[in-house]
Formats: C-alpha cells, structure tokens, sequence
C-alpha cells in the first residue's frame, strides 16, 4: 500500500541529516516522503561558518496548498526547527493534517552531549515542548530528554555508569508528563551488566500503557551528525509498515551501527555524518505481489 508521510525538516547541504536523511530511508523504505523545510543551511550548525535562512516564513504556504490539494497522510514527522515561528507553523500544520489514525513523530531536536544545539533559545525550546505534547511518539536522545522535563543530566550520566538498572525507572517517572504518548530515549550511555563494557541503550517508554523494554545497541564512540534523523524515520517508516515499536528501534538501531562501522572505517569527521548509503538496502520492504520486478515473463 502506498505510504505518504509529511516530512518537516530543515534542508542541510552538508552533515547527511534532517531532510537529506528523512528522504533517502523513507524511500528505501518504500514511502513517499514530502518535503517541508523549516530552513535551508548550508551545513549542519556544527560545521564553523554555517549560513541558515529560515523557512518560518514559507511554510504556511505548504500547509494551505496541501490542505487545498485534500492530500493526507499517513505519517508526520517533525524534526529540526530554527524558531518558535517555525515551531508555530507546525501546529498549524498539525491542527489541520494530525487525524486520528495519523502517526505523528516529533523529534525535538535540541542538542546532545549535554548542550543545548547553537541558536536555541528559552523560546525555540518551550515551543518544541509544546509540540511534544502533541505527539504519538517521540524520540529525544538523553540530552534532549533532560531540557524537554527539566532534568539535570549529569546525576543521570553518572547512575548509567554505576547503577544503569536504577536509572530507568527514573528516567521512565520523568517521562511522566508526556501522558499518552510513546518515548524512545535514544544513546543512553550505560555499562553493561558486568559493569565492564560501556553499551548505549535505547528505552522505549510507553505512556499510553504498556511495558516498558530496553533496545541496547554497542558504543562504537564519536558523535556522528544526522543519526538522530536516520533513527527518527526509520522507526517512523517501520511503524508504518505495521511493526512493533521494538522492532521499529531494532532495525533503526541496526541500520546506524553499520553506517557508523564504515564511518569509523573511513575516518569520516563527525559533523559529515555516517557512511549509511550502502546500508540503504537493508530497509527496503519485500517487493508487493504482482509486481514488474516480481514478474518473470517481462
Ligand atoms: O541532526 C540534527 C540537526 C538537524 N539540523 C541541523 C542541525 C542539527 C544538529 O546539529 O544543526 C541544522
């Protein structure tokens, strides 16, 4: 069946994230993906230099020519927003497009390591926040996690290390306030149980009941650009093709290990983001029956 999923994101000439990312795995994945930029940058903002011009402005266009157009979707999926304008423009969006039955993912894009990414302010944050309310899943990493519910990290950093199993009902107590929706906190570093390999692990904390569960994945080190993105739409597009949450961040988490393999390989810079192009395959749906290419006869 064909999928459609509305993809608002910023459009980066380098770092492999954001829009780059959300189309290319969507795609594999045998989804439609349809652009919104919230911005257009040369580069990711952790490259020196970087331009960014804001989309802010433009987007309310999209949302009344698709709305003009009737075109629905299956799936919405927000991720990197310059400003609360931008951050506005997609509860617009959201009002008029986030059905029953519409999976909205919002990934609130912040920061990592600790720190708040650059140009965020108290306002571009609150508004994220108030985007997250909305959501049916959310996929912050720790750092994100910790500004969205008013966390201090590092009390969080340091029971990873020396009691990961106390951490999680905690961060899960946190996660609270997001009544209703699902959570995957994603690169939560943690010992293993030996307390001897250093592991990131992935906790999927469902608020609308259900159990919650760990999808652990190795520390292979270095903190690439755009692989929140890459997580982001491929547990989007698995979820879509009706797996469970668990599977969904089992293949995300799959698919990214091999980019970061290769990148580490190659000696690729974090802010260029993973070698994950090759791995594109790895997603992609079995062929739907009947189709050309399952044909022998053409
Ligand atoms: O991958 C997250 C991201 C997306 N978009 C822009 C960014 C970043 C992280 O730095 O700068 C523009």
């Amino acid at each position: 069946m064909h999928l459609r999923v509305a993809a608002i994101n910023d459009l980066s000439g380098l770092g492999r994230c954001s829009l780059t990312a959300d189309i290319a795995v969507l795609a594999a994945m045998g989804i439609e993906a349809c652009p919104m930029p919230t911005a257009v940058l040369t580069s990711q903002t952790g490259y020196p230099g970087y331009r960014c011009l804001s989309f802010a402005d433009r987007m309310d266009d999209y949302t009344e020519h698709w709305q003009e157009l009737q075109v629905s979707f299956a799936g919405i999926l927000s991720g990197y927003l310059a400003s609360a304008d931008a951050a506005e423009k997609v509860r617009a969006f959201l009002e008029r497009f986030h059905r029953p039955g519409v999976l909205y993912l919002c990934d609130p894009v912040l920061g990592d390591n600790g720190r708040a990414y650059r140009g965020f302010t108290e306002a571009s944050i609150e508004a994220v926040r108030q985007l997250a309310f909305q959501a049916d899943l959310l996929t912050p990493n720790l750092t994100e996690f910790c500004i969205l519910t008013g966390t201090d990290m590092r009390p969080i950093q340091k029971l990873g290390q020396t009691d990961p199993e106390a951490l999680f009902p905690i961060l899960e107590e946190k996660a609270g306030c997001f009544q209703g929706r699902s959570l995957v906190i994603t690169g939560i570093p943690v010992l293993d149980k030996n307390r001897e390999t250093p592991i990131l692990s992935n906790f999927i904390v469902k608020m609308a009941g259900g159990k919650s569960s760990v999808v652990s994945s190795p520390h292979l080190g270095g903190s690439y650009s755009g692989t929140g993105d890459l997580f982001a739409a491929v547990v989007l597009g698995a979820l879509l093709q009706k797996r469970s949450l668990e599977e969904a961040v089992r293949l995300a988490v799959g698919f990214i290990a091999r980019g970061i393999g290769d990148a580490r390989r190659e000696n690729t810079p974090c802010n260029d983001g993973i070698n994950y192009e090759p791995y594109l395959g790895l997603l992609a749906p079995p062929l739907p029956h009947g189709s050309q290419a399952e044909r022998k006869d053409t």
